[in-house]
């Protein structure tokens, strides 16, 4: 699925698009059974992390990560994989991609809380700031039910941000940014099926689940297979970080 040259400058422009109808109903219905009994499963095994970042207790709100999600289930495997969403990355991006992260993010009805201010290139560290982060809206995600918030235009400078816990007590989200200017902000909401899109430097946030749906969703994160191995990398499970299309450093071929 290719972008449009006006949408491919749209992203230029603000850091940030909305594309509507990607997967209908049919799919996205057996891609949301699928992502609940790996909920199920990481539940059970105790190894559902809950990443909210927010100011509330984590047994008050949840933020659950399927974490790595192509190891956790073939269906997520197959979504990275399906050459609509590569030709689609590759407008933005260019031919040569490689998966650095792949997160479920799950907001239960009612206690779905909160992922503060953050930048994703302040996590990964690609040079040249040449990562693209794509997320599969598998509920409509709206104000009331905790869609992505962005700050248009604001995308072009790397931000300080502050580290907010020890990773070895808790993952997920633990960089954010304080005292952000939040002037402009807004609200992404996309239909089921559809994505939010942006730049790795681009700003962004998401508030609560006040309804009594869940909010699901997919943040798939792309980078410039060409850039050099971000240190990132090294802390990431074997398979992790699979080249997707084109050639990775200049070596290999897909
Ligand atoms: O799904 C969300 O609410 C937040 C996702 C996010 O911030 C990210 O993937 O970087």
């Amino acid at each position: 699925m290719k972008l449009t040259p006006e949408q491919v400058e749209s992203f230029h422009r603000d850091g940030c698009l909305v594309v509507d109808g990607y997967l209908d109903d049919h799919e996205i219905d057996h891609i949301r059974a699928c992502y609940m009994e790996t909920v199920e499963h990481l539940s059970r095994e105790n190894i559902l992390e809950n990443v909210q970042s927010g100011e509330d207790r984590d047994d008050q709100y949840q933020v659950y990560q399927i974490r790595t999600a192509h190891l956790r289930h073939p269906i997520f495997r197959m979504i990275i994989n399906d050459s609509r969403l590569l030709d689609m990355v590759e407008c933005l991006l260019g031919p040569d991609l490689r998966l650095i992260h792949y997160q479920g993010i799950y907001k239960p009805p009612h206690t779905g809380g909160e992922v503060g201010w953050h930048q994703d290139n302040y996590y990964f560290n690609v040079a040249g700031d040449r990562t693209v982060s794509v997320w599969l809206a598998l509920d409509d995600a709206t104000v009331e039910n905790g869609c992505m918030w962005y700050l248009p235009g604001r995308h072009r400078e790397r931000l300080e941000h502050t580290q907010l816990w020890d990773t070895s007590e808790k993952k997920g989200f633990y960089f954010a940014l304080r005292d952000l200017d939040e002037s402009g902000a807004m609200p992404a909401e996309v239909g089921k099926g559809g994505f939010a899109i942006h730049h790795c430097l681009m700003p962004h946030r998401s508030l609560k689940n006040r309804t009594g749906q869940p909010r699901r969703g997919l943040a798939m994160h792309f980078m410039d297979a060409k850039m050099p191995d971000p240190d990132m990398l090294k802390i990431l499970p074997d398979g992790a970080t699979p080249l997707l299309r084109g050639r990775a450093n200049g070596l290999g071929a897909s």
